[in-house]
């Protein structure tokens, strides 16, 4: 059965585990403690570059979100999370790559902040106007329609939709975005995310090793 390496607080294992829930694939779910578990030897055998997520599937080991999703994808077409239209290809790639381009990297000095980090004005400037930009841009993308590609839901829902609802952490307001708003609606009422969304005590349990992990990054 596939392997699936994750935490439950890790938004990038989360994309990876909502998409398996998705695609109703039978997976065995490996917990890494975020505590050092990472850095031993038995997980860097298995990740050398110490991070979650990590999926074996038959003896073939994936790494990077965006990678398992695309492998995933590949080798479990059905249900499809990837659209075959040229255009719609494009939506999926852009909302991917601004998801983790743009707002991810934004949401870290925020996420310093709210742990109690110091963290400078100017950067936290800049990152609250950059996490404006990706959710205009994507208020914009989504149209009138259920998804960013259409009506079905795809790897960019997944993607971006694991990172926007937690926005409101940081202090943003959805309230001028009413096509966002209703697109998080719709997911947050699907079981996979349901299924995935980390517990307030789960969360409350991983602080501190959520602030060490930050602390490593600038
Ligand atoms: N680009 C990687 C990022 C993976 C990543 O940063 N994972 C975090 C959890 S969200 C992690 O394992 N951090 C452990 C650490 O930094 O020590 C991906 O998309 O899979």
């Amino acid at each position: 059965m596939l392997k699936f390496y994750f935490h439950p607080i890790s938004v990038n294992a989360r994309r990876v585990w909502v998409a398996l829930l998705e695609k109703q694939i039978s997976f065995e779910p490996i917990l890494v403690n975020l505590d050092g578990e990472q850095f031993g030897e038995e997980f860097t055998a298995i990740n050398p570059l110490q991070r979650v997520p990590v999926i074996i599937d038959r003896n073939f080991r994936v790494v990077e979100s965006l990678a398992i999703l695309d492998y995933l994808e590949a080798k479990y077409p059905t249900p499809s999370l990837m659209p075959s239209e040229p255009e719609a290809i494009a939506t999926v790639r852009m909302v991917e790559m601004v998801a983790v381009n743009e707002l991810q990297p934004a949401t870290v000095p925020l996420m310093r902040s709210l742990v109690g980090l110091e963290v400078e004005a100017q950067k936290l400037e800049t990152a609250r106007q950059r996490v404006t930009a990706a959710i205009d841009f994507y208020q914009d993308l989504l149209s009138d329609c259920s998804y960013f590609a259409g009506d079905e839901l795809t790897v960019a829902d997944i993607v971006a939709g694991t990172l926007v609802p937690s926005l409101p952490l940081f202090g943003f307001s959805f309230d001028n975005y009413p096509r966002l708003q209703a697109w998080m609606e719709r997911l947050v009422m699907r079981a996979s995310w349901q299924q995935t969304t980390p517990q307030p005590e789960v969360i409350e349990a991983a602080l501190p090793n959520m602030r060490k992990i930050l602390e490593r990054r600038s």
